[in-house]
C-alpha cells in the first residue's frame, strides 16, 4: 500500500478513537495509532495487525506541541487525520465552573486539533488527496446547562473546521467535521466526573440505545470514504432517543 494511505488517529486508546482506527484499517487503512496511554494502542495495534490489518502505534499527548512536531515528521505524506482526543471536564454551571476544567478542555479539543493539523498539513497536501476530520459534539453547534466549559471548547473546534475549510480551499485537502450526540462509551462519562461510576451511569440510565463507539465510527468511516470531491462538512449524528441537547427520551430514570 502507498505511504499516502496512512490514516492517523488521535485518542486511538479507547471508545470512538480505537473503534474508527479498527475500521479504517479493515477499509484498507495503514492507521497509526496515538494516544497517551501506550500499553492501550499497543494492544490495539497488536490486536489489528492481528486480524490482519495494518497498524502502529505512537505514544503522544496531542497538547505538546514539541511532541506533535517530533511525531509529523516521521510522515512525508498522508491520506487521513482524524482529530479526536479530546473530552468533557465537570457538568458545572457557569456560576461555579473550574477554571482549570474549562483550561484543560479547551487544550485538548482545540489546541491539540490545532497542533496535530497544523503539523500535517503538509503532509495531508503532499499525498494529493488528504482528508482532516474533526471529531466535535453536539456540544459544538448548541449548549446546555452545565456544559458551557465543554460547549465552548467544543464549539472552538467548530470553528477551527468551519475556518480551515474556507482558508484551504482549492488545495487537495477535505475537512470534515463529524458532531455525534450521546454516545455510550468506556470513558467519555467517567472521565466527565472523574471516575465517579454512579454519576456516570446516570448520564445513559434508560435511554433505549445510546450511540456506540462503532456507530460514530462507521459514521467517520462513511464520510472519509466517500470520493475525494465529496466534502461532508458537517454531519451531526445522535441516536434517536434523543432530539436535541436538552431532550432525551429515557423510559426510566433521570440525570443529564
Ligand atoms: C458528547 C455529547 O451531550 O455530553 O459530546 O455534550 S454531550
Amino acid at each position: 500500500m502507498p505511504p499516502s494511505r496512512i490514516a492517523i488517529v488521535t485518542g486511538a486508546s479507547s471508545g470512538i478513537g480505537a473503534a474508527t482506527a479498527r475500521q479504517l484499517a479493515a477499509a484498507g487503512y495503514r492507521v497509526v495509532l496515538t494516544a497517551r496511554r501506550k500499553d492501550r494502542i499497543d494492544a490495539l495495534a497488536q490486536e489489528i495487525t492481528a486480524a490482519g490489518g495494518q497498524a502502529t502505534s505512537y505514544p503522544l499527548d496531542v497538547t505538546d506541541r514539541a511532541a506533535v512536531n517530533e511525531f509529523a515528521t516521521a510522515f512525508k505524506a498522508i491520506a487521513v487525520l482524524v482529530n479526536n482526543a479530546g473530552g468533557a471536564l465537570g457538568l458545572d454551571p457557569v456560576e461555579s465552573g473550574d477554571p482549570e476544567d474549562w483550561r484543560r478542555m479547551y487544550e485538548t479539543n482545540v489546541l491539540g486539533t490545532l497542533h496535530l493539523t497544523q503539523a500535517l498539513l503538509p503532509g495531508l497536501e503532499a499525498s494529493g488527496d488528504g482528508t482532516v476530520v474533526v471529531v466535535s459534539s453536539t456540544a459544538a453547534l448548541a449548549t446546555y446547562e452545565g456544559g458551557a466549559g465543554y460547549a465552548a471548547a467544543k464549539h472552538g473546534a467548530h470553528v477551527l473546521a468551519e475556518t480551515l475549510r474556507l482558508e484551504i480551499v482549492g488545495r487537495p485537502v477535505r475537512v470534515i467535521e463529524i458532531a455525534p450526540g450521546l454516545v455510550k462509551t468506556d470513558e467519555f462519562a467517567l472521565t466527565r466526573f472523574g471516575g465517579d461510576e454512579a454519576r456516570a451511569a446516570k448520564v445513559y440510565e434508560g435511554v433505549p440505545a445510546p450511540l456506540t463507539a462503532d456507530d460514530v465510527a462507521d459514521t467517520i468511516t462513511w464520510a472519509i470514504t466517500r470520493p475525494s470531491h465529496v466534502n461532508i462538512d458537517l454531519l451531526v449524528v445522535r441516536p434517536r432517543a434523543q432530539a436535541s441537547n436538552t431532550k432525551l427520551y429515557r423510559e426510566s430514570g433521570e440525570g443529564h
